[in-house]
C-alpha cells in the first residue's frame, strides 16, 4: 500500500486530477482515444469496400426483414455522422450545449433516401477527414467537456467518441453480412 501512496503523490497535481477524473468519469486514456479516432477514420473506405459492385436492386434490399436497405444505411451514416461531427464541434466551442436530436427513421425515408449512394460516400470521405483530424488535434483536457442529451443526460466528448467510433463499423457489417448470406 505504501508504495502506491508514494506513487500517487509522485505524480504532478494536474496529472493526478486528470487521472482521478478518468477513473471517476470512466474517461478514455490517450492511447484508447488515438485508437478510436483511427477507427473513425477507417469508416469511409470500409463502407466503400462493403458496397462496391452492388447493383441498384441489391442496394434496395433490406439488410434484414423490416430493416433499412443498404442504400438507406449508407445515407443514414452520412446523416448520423454529419450530426455527430457538429455535436463534437458544439461541445468544444460552447459550454455544455444541448444536443438537437432527430428521428433517424423519419430521416431515412426523406425523399433523398432514394438517391445514388455516391453523394453520401463522397460526403463521408470529406467529413471523416475533417472530423478525425479535428479530434486528433484536441488537447487532452478537452475530452471531459460535456453536452446535454435530451434522453441520455450528460455526455462527455469521450462518450461521443465511444459511441461513434464503432457506429460506422456496425452498419458496415450489416451490409457485409447481407452480402455473405446472399452470396453476393
Ligand atoms: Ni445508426
Amino acid at each position: 500500500m505504501k508504495s502506491h501512496y508514494y506513487f500517487w503523490f509522485s505524480i504532478a497535481p494536474l496529472k493526478r486530477a486528470n487521472l482521478l477524473l478518468e477513473i471517476v468519469r470512466k474517461m478514455l486514456t490517450k492511447e484508447q482515444r488515438t485508437a478510436k479516432i483511427a477507427q473513425l477514420a477507417s469508416c469511409p473506405p470500409a463502407l466503400r469496400k462493403a458496397v462496391s459492385g452492388l447493383s441498384d436492386e441489391q442496394l434496395d434490399t433490406p439488410y434484414r426483414e423490416g430493416g433499412w436497405t443498404c442504400r438507406q444505411v449508407v445515407h443514414h451514416l452520412a446523416d448520423s455522422h454529419a450530426n455527430a461531427y457538429l455535436r463534437f464541434r458544439w461541445t468544444v466551442a460552447e459550454d455544455h450545449p444541448t444536443i438537437k436530436t432527430y428521428d433517424q427513421d423519419v430521416w431515412a425515408k426523406l425523399p433523398d433516401s432514394a438517391l445514388p449512394i455516391d453523394c453520401s460516400l463522397t460526403l463521408l470521405d470529406g467529413l471523416h477527414e475533417r472530423w478525425s483530424t479535428f479530434l486528433s488535434m484536441l488537447p487532452d483536457d478537452t475530452w471531459s467537456r460535456t453536452a446535454e442529451h435530451p434522453e441520455h443526460g450528460e455526455l462527455t466528448l469521450d462518450d461521443f467518441l465511444e459511441i461513434y467510433s464503432s457506429h460506422g463499423a456496425n452498419h458496415t457489417r450489416q451490409i457485409t453480412d447481407l452480402r455473405e448470406s446472399k452470396g453476393w
